[in-house]
């Protein structure tokens, strides 16, 4: 089959091969057709080495496909169901699982880092966070395939699978934003308009995006955003419209030790600060022992939307088919596989929420 190949940590091109195989399932694995991929800046973070990843390797984690192969063990799926594909697959059996908190299973995260998902020839080839859906098929463990109903577009699906559901499960899970919240989102990509969206579905009074891209303030208004700022007219925008008090929620979707602390500097007293973005192991943030207790803001670390995948990729397709999540007009732009190289260097030029890869 064909694939995109990460050579190494530290290239910025992928080798479009198609001497790419899959590893057979296991008994309790399935076989996928990636019908749709979108490319999250996960992918360059992983490719540049600023995320965990091996190499040589496939990147690629936000997809859904079709299952064309179930193995033994498999009684939940049949092949020709449509699903959405998660990098944490929740083993339902680990201590994270069991406590009610299957995105922090860390099963199929170590697994992926001992077991090669993929071959390229007789070359073992490592599949980004367990997944790499820049391939035509990939193998998952049955708990990573999530059904969904068929009439949902292959892309609406693929975008549920990482950046919808980050986003919008900070808001929902993670920080539980109330009606009427004063809300802050550093970073407007598309996690960051996915917690744009996530704040106007739970009734955010007041949604202020901060992007030093000015072109995407006006994209920020159109998801739902009420004011839309660059970083340096942030405190200015705090003064109008909270008084300098600050702000009851503020979420960092960047990962930057600048972005992060800004987030903190503008939650109120007794707020919240939600650290989204993905950021790099040795980037060190600074606060003071005392600002920490004497301001009492809550600092909550978010992967993955705190979400229980099951329940979850249903409830924001459920709101999509309510016309309450736009999904659609998250993409900016779409390609095939071939042009993989274009659109990773189209997302590092900053302006893309998404661009999706739809495969035959
Ligand atoms: C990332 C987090 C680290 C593993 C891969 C995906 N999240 C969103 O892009
Ligand atoms: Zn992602």
């Amino acid at each position: 089959m064909k694939a995109a190949v990460l050579n190494a940590i530290g290239d910025d091109k992928l080798e479009l091969r198609d001497d790419v195989t899959t590893v057979d399932p296991g008994p309790g694995e399935v076989r996928i057709r990636v019908r749709a991929t979108g490319i999250c800046h996960s992918d360059l973070s992983a490719m540049d080495g600023t995320l965990p990843a091996l190499a040589p390797g496939i990147v690629g984690h936000e997809g859904a496909g079709e299952v064309v192969e179930v193995g033994s063990a498999v009684t939940s799926l049949v092949p020709g169901d449509h699903v959405v594909v998660s990098f944490v697959p929740p083993c339902g059996a680990c201590n994270a699982c069991v406590r009610g908190q299957p995105h922090l299973c860390g099963v199929h995260a170590i697994q992926a880092f001992m077991n090669p998902r993929f071959k390229a020839g007789a070359q073992p080839l490592f599949g980004f966070a367990g997944l790499g859906t820049f391939a035509e098929e990939l193998v998952v463990p049955w708990q990573g395939a999530v059904k969904i109903d068929k009439d949902v577009p292959w892309e609406i699906g693929a975008l549920t699978a990482c950046g919808v559901l980050t986003g919008v499960g900070a808001v929902i899970n993670t920080a539980k934003v109330e009606p009427g919240a004063k809300v802050v989102v550093i970073g407007c990509g598309g996690v960051g308009i996915s917690v744009i969206q996530g704040a106007k579905v739970a009734g955010a009074a007041m949604i202020v995006a901060v992007d030093p891209l000015v072109e995407k303030h006006e994209v920020a208004k159109r998801f739902g955003a009420t004011h839309a700022t660059t970083p340096e007219g942030l405190q200015e925008l705090n003064a109008q419209l909270t008084g300098s008090e600050g702000f009851d929620y503020t979420f960092d979707v960047v990962g930057a030790p600048v972005t992060i602390r800004s987030a903190f500097d503008v939650a109120r007293r007794g707020g919240t600060v939600v650290v989204v973005g993905a950021g790099r192991g040795d980037a060190m943030v600074q606060f003071s022992a005392q600002e920490l207790f004497l301001h009492e803001k809550r600092i909550l670390g978010s992967f993955y939307g705190s979400a229980d995948i099951r329940r979850d990729y249903t409830r924001l397709l459920d709101l999509w088919k309510a016309g309450r999540l736009d999904i659609e007009g998250m993409i900016s732009r779409r390609i095939t596989l071939n042009e993989i190289n274009d659109g990773l260097q189209a997302l590092r030029g900053g302006t893309m929420i998404r661009q999706v890869v739809n495969f035959e």
